[in-house]
């Protein structure tokens, strides 16, 4: 059992602030100098759903993502290399609210018998964090949090998150047949590049990619990736990798950057006809941009790497002869209109929208054989089903043709992080298809043409009063909001529009697109009008 004394004695080195925490879905997120008493929390929390699952490794990792350098955050990774089952994200959060020694025994006590939690297999917990300055005292908390509760805490040092999920993954499954990869992080480069290098024999090699890093954790593991590949087979410029400067994490630089203010980070000038892309502070988020001959920026956003994985898999299980296999893509309200009737029309892939937040898309994509998940952001990844990956492993080829697709679609199992959105894996998932089609990302941007969209932040008072369905885009509460929505939405071309509370900002988010650049703002005003 617990150690009373133990956690009483730590829980008076971090005492709680009154601030009213969430586990939301980044997560816990805020300003690095309101966690103290979290991060104690959410090691006692950690090692609670350890010793609920029999002594399973659970992850914690320590980040605020694309978030400003001075905030910082911890979310708990599940033992498949998931996020945390969702029941728990409420206990998480009862035990980041209990204000003292007492209160935070009874909230324990509280989660043990809700769960039924019994103690003799132990507890392992393994962490990891981003570059951020307070990560280093972060991580004491944590730790003091893991000992007063009796579990068996593994440092695993500066990682980006997808190789904090790939490891506790790794580590579950050592040994079984359902075995994921080394549990070190030398061996999720070698799974990587070897399936990279699978997949880029024989194809054209591609001029180099410019990567820009946030000046995040995605910079020094980028470098270390590429010591696994020759330059011949493909190389990388990397920008915005200085790491130790303060302030510069995120700074007009990172995927979110690039994707909320379409347009370049600081330190990229475009050459047109070159490839650029960029990762966020933490390497879970990717989007790719290049300029036209006019100079003109291109966004490639989540819809458009989602279009191109999904195309490029279809022709790949029918290649292989496994067309047996369904593949089906995962949206959220924010995917542009284009790209949803690009996939249902033109490539007649089934197409579901769900709720905004990884947990959702990913849970939703688990229903396909090959599940493609993307957010616009460019959070997202592949997920291959067990009946899948075993058709794929099983199948004999009878021409060489389908030997080829075969091989190929199995390394392609291999490079896709299949735990969560990585922003490394999917960039050279990208890199592969376009190295298959020998596109530029010019002849990949033709697929489709993005409909003109804007997001507005409105500041409201209380963004809890809205409430919606259907996936984040029918309004039911204010009553009555919706349907002038709806009068607004019928006078603008190609219209739409939705209002949903956001889930990290105390604010409500507005998203309009139309056929026009003018009509869109016009349509997002109004709209903004409506809530504000
Ligand atoms: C979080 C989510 C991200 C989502 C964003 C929406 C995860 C790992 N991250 O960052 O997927 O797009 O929240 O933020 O789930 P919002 O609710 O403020 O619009
Ligand atoms: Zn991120």
């Amino acid at each position: 059992t617990l150690d009373q004394q133990k956690i009483r004695a730590a829980s008076d080195l971090h005492p709680t602030p009154e601030v009213n925490f969430v586990y939301g879905t980044a997560g816990f997120r805020m300003r690095a100098d309101m966690l103290d008493s979290v991060l104690f929390k959410v090691g006692i929390l950690a090692a609670l759903r350890s010793y609920k699952l029999n002594g399973a490794t659970i992850g914690v990792m320590i980040t605020a993502s694309h978030n400003p350098e001075e905030d910082n955050g911890a979310k708990l990774v599940d033992p498949r290399g998931e996020m945390l089952e969702q029941a728990w994200e409420v206990y998480a959060t009862e035990l980041a609210n209990a204000r003292d020694a007492d209160s935070i025994l009874k909230a324990v006590d509280s989660i043990v018998a809700q769960t039924g939690i019994t103690f003799d297999k132990g507890a392992n917990v393994i962490y990891g964090y981003d570059t951020r300055p307070s990560c280093a005292s972060l991580v004491k908390a944590l730790e003091d949090g893991l000992n007063a509760a009796g579990a068996k805490p593994t440092n695993f040092g500066l990682k980006s998150t997808p190789q904090l999920h790939y490891l506790v993954r790794c580590i579950n499954t050592a040994g079984t047949n359902d075995a994921y990869g080394e549990p070190t992080e030398e061996g999720y480069y070698i799974k990587l590049s070897e399936a990279f290098k699978t997949l880029m024999k024989g194809k054209p090699t591609l001029s180099p990619i410019t990567v820009d890093c946030a000046n995040g954790v995605g910079a020094p593991k980028l470098a270390d990736f590429l010591k696994y590949i020759d330059h011949d087979v493909w190389a990388a410029n990397i920008v915005n990798d200085d790491i130790n400067t303060k302030g510069k994490l995120n700074y007009n630089a990172g995927a979110d950057y690039v994707k909320t203010q379409q347009k370049a980070p600081l330190g990229a000038t475009l050459a047109p006809g070159e490839r650029y892309c960029s990762f966020d502070g933490d390497a879970d988020r990717l989007v790719y941009y290049y300029a036209d001959e006019a100079g003109v920026f291109h966004l490639l956003d989540g819809d458009k790497i989602a279009g191109l994985a999904a195309m490029f898999i279809m022709d790949l299980v029918k290649s292989a002869g496994v067309d047996s296999i369904n593949v089906g893509v995962v949206q959220t309200a924010y995917a542009n209109g284009s790209s949803t009737q690009y996939l249902t029309k033109q490539c007649q892939v089934p197409v579901s929208c769900v709720n905004t937040g990884v947990k959702h898309l990913h849970h939703e994509a688990e229903k396909y054989d090959v599940g493609v998940y993307f957010e616009a952001n460019g959070h997202g990844t592949v997920l291959f089903s067990p009946e899948a990956l075993n058709t794929i492993k099983t199948t004999e080829s009878k021409t060489p043709a389908q030997n080829t697709a075969l091989k190929q679609l199995r390394a392609l199992t291999e490079l896709i992080n299949q735990t969560v959105g990585d922003a490394l894996s999917d960039m050279l998932m990208v890199e592969v298809i376009l190295a298959h089609r020998n596109w530029t990302c010019q002849e990949w941007d033709q697929a489709y043409t993005d409909l003109p969209n804007r997001l507005v932040k409105v500041v409201v008072a209380n963004r809890y009063i809205f409430k919606t369905t259907n996936a984040e885009r029918t309004v039911v509460e204010p009553e009555g909001l919706q349907a002038e929505l709806d009068a607004i939405v019928s006078k603008y071309n190609n219209g739409r529009s939705f209002v949903r509370a956001s889930g990290t900002e105390d604010a409500v988010r507005v998203y309009a697109e139309a056929a026009t650049r003018t009509e869109t703002d016009y349509l997002a005003i109004a709209v903004a009008q409506l809530v504000y």
